[in-house]
């Protein structure tokens, strides 16, 4: 791959709204992607790899639990940090922010909100150090858009639970030290468990041939009578609200996440098209290629300002679930439109691993179904404005 010549765009002088701290740890994120991540992304892509050497530089610039309190390893940061953070990190790959979006507010988030003092404790500083690694459940083969229905259920065996079922589509599953599962009890009643690897009965199969996150692992998990102590249930939530509250955080990040790739597929872009010459100039004096560019910095530059603006809320406590659906849909339709215009503006080139644009693109593909589909986003918005639910 070519050598990482990012520079930034910040169009409306965004960079004004953050602290210096937001700006620091933005920084640093973005130094350590071009430093660890750039050089070797592309190759794990192509093999299908999780380049599990990152992990602790991962954990260093503080991408496991950003906003998760110091006294349990994270790093305490705000909503706009861990947003940054995210920014920088899927500037480089979908699927490094991938592990750091679920460590952080699926596995971690959970723990520290829904989990007692001895479980966070025992999970938390592990978990932010990337000594374990962690995973969720929610989706089944079977039920995906509507979790509600899920089947995955344990019963109370007096001294344990047994734990019976199938995940699928579950990032991290094939190495994750440890699964926050979500499942129904003998009531029906949807509550979180901590399963850990080893346990017998608790298999996690890899999913191959994907064209799509392909430096990101992802598997089944598949419980078979599984014993699960009764001290992993997490005891303080239940109900679908519990997992749907962990997507809320995560799908924040995967707003600011989609800027970055957008970001990176547009300075790709506007850099070859002031080197690459046809027709005896520049192709980036060419009308056609120009409505590309400033198409493409416009919507970077709405999306930024949205975000921002959804980071201040999350910080002051008052940003609404369908607030973050319509941030996170249309920050990846924006980015998934810039990678297709971007590829096409490298013509041939466009489509190898020279440029990071077609694996940006790939990704995106992936990112616009996970945490809630692109048409479950848009239903939520629906759902907000009118008071009618258009899903059922
Ligand atoms: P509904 O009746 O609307 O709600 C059930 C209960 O949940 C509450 N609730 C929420 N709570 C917190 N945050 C949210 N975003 C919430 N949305 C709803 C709601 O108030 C209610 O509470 P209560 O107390 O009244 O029981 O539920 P529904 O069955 O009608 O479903 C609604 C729907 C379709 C929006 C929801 O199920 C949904 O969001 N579906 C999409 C599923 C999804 O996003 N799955 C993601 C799986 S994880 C993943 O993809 C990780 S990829 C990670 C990576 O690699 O980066
Ligand atoms: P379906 O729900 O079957 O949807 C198929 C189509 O129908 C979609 O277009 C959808 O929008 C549409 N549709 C569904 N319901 C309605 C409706 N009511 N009205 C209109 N249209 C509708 N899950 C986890 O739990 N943990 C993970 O770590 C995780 N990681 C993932 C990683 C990858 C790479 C991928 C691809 C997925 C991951 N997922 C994970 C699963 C992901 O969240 C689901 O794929 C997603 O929620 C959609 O579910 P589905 O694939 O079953 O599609």
């Amino acid at each position: 791959m070519k050598p990482d010549l990012f520079e930034a765009p910040d169009y409306y002088n965004v960079d004004e709204l953050l602290t210096e701290e937001h700006k620091l740890v933005r920084d640093a994120a973005r130094e350590w992607v071009k430093r660890e991540v750039s050089p070797i992304i592309e190759e794990y892509a192509q093999r299908a790899e999780f380049p599990k050497q990152i992990v602790k530089g991962l954990a260093e610039i503080g991408a496991f639990g950003p906003y998760i309190p110091v006294e349990y390893g994270g790093a305490g940061l705000d909503q706009i940090s861990y947003g940054l953070i995210m920014q920088e990190i899927e500037r480089g790959d979908s699927g490094v922010r991938s592990t750091a979006s679920v460590q952080s507010s699926l596995v971690m988030y959970p723990i520290w909100k829904y989990g007692n003092e001895e479980q966070r404790k025992k999970y938390l500083p592990k978990l932010a150090r990337g000594e374990y690694i962690g995973c969720f459940g929610l989706t089944e083969p079977d039920y995906g858009s509507n979790p509600a229905g899920m089947v995955t259920n344990f019963k109370d065996m007096g001294d344990h639970y047994l734990l019976n079922g199938a995940k699928m589509w579950i990032s991290n599953a094939p190495f994750a030290d440890v699964a926050v599962v979500w499942a129904k009890n003998e009531e029906g009643r949807i509550w979180g468990l901590i399963v850990e690897r080893g346990m017998e009965g608790f298999s996690t199969p890899e999913t191959h041939n994907k064209w799509s996150l392909r430096a990101s692992a992802t598997g089944e998990l598949i419980f078979d009578n599984v014993k699960v102590p009764k001290e992993n249930l997490l005891p303080n939530k239940s109900g679908l609200g519990a997992p749907l509250g962990c997507l809320d955080s995560a799908r924040y990040g995967i707003a600011w996440g989609a800027i970055g790739a957008a970001m990176d597929c547009y300075d790709t872009a506007l850099r070859y098209s002031k080197e690459r010459i046809q027709f005896g100039k520049p192709i980036g004096g060419f009308q056609l290629q120009q409505k590309k560019l400033a198409e493409m910095i416009t919507e970077i530059t709405k999306a930024q300002l949205l975000t921002w603006r959804l980071g201040v809320l999350r910080n002051e406590g008052k940003a609404t679930s369908a607030q973050i659906s319509m941030a996170k849909r249309n920050n990846v339709e924006m980015a998934l439109n810039i990678a297709h215009q971007a590829r096409q503006m490298l013509g041939g080139m466009g489509i190898t691993g020279e440029y990071p644009i077609m694996r940006h693109a790939m990704n995106l593909e992936s990112v616009i179904t996970y945490e809630g589909t692109h048409d479950i986003h848009l239903l939520i918005t629906g759902l907000d404005i009118t008071g009618l639910n258009a899903f059922k």
